[in-house]
């Protein structure tokens, strides 16, 4: 089963994925994640990253895709995934697509969030207080939203396009009211 969490920056895909994950049996992967990590650990990776990330740009298509097909290439990876923050350019979409068909897999389903711009800007000015990241400063936002619009929203015609189901999630509201409709939208697409 492979699953895609998807939405414009700060929609809730890294807070609800890891309740996904715990409910559905779910390897969470998030190249975010991922990318913070290699900041964190003084890469060669990590310096692009840190730079690319707090001026709210997206990394190279080819990069993201080499470090993505390295880990669903890992036997010791599950099966069982739930991508977070990938694809997240129609780039990077069919290539996911051409490495799971060498697989024999395909995605399964799509989790899209619908929350509006100003809900999402000021979600993430907060986080900017409470954690300090440095791709939450009112101007990298800005740009992230811009990359959002110009190269990510895309992704979501792909699968729209396809016979991949998309489950889309009004973003809005509690934590757990959210997660509620997500698990609703998963149970009932079965
Ligand atoms: P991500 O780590 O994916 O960052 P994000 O889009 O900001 O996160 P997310 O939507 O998961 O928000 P969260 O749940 O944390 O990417 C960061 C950067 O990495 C990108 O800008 C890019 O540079 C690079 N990158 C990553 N993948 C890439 C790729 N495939 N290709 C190229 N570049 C890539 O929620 C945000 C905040 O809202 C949190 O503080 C949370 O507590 C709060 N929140 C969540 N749900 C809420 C709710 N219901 N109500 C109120 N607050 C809520």
């Amino acid at each position: 089963m492979i699953g895609l969490i998807f939405g414009p920056p700060g929609s809730g895909k890294g807070t609800q994925a890891a309740r996904v994950e715990a409910e559905f049996k779910l390897s969470h992967l998030s190249t975010g994640d991922i990318l913070r990590a290699e900041v964190a650990r003084g890469s060669e990776i990590g310096k692009e990253a840190e730079r690319i990330m707090s001026a709210g740009d997206l990394m190279p298509d080819d990069l993201i895709i080499r470090i993505v097909q390295g880990i669903l290439r890992d036997p010791d990876v599950s099966s069982e995934v739930l991508l977070d923050g990938f694809p997240r350019t129609s780039e990077q979409a069919k290539a996911l697509d051409e490495m799971l068909a060498q697989e024999g897999h395909k995605v399964d389903f799509v989790i899209a969030f619908n929350v509006p711009e100003d809900v999402l800007v000021e979600r993430l000015l907060h986080r900017a207080e409470v954690e300090g990241r440095a791709d939450d400063t009112r101007e990298a936002i800005t740009e992230r939203m811009h990359e959002y619009r110009a190269l990510t929203a895309a992704v979501l015609d792909h699968y729209r396009n396809s016979s991949v189901r998309v489950i889309e999630v009004d973003g809005v509201g509690e934590i757990d009211e959210v997660f509620e409709r997500i698990r609703e939208g998963l149970q009932a697409a079965g």
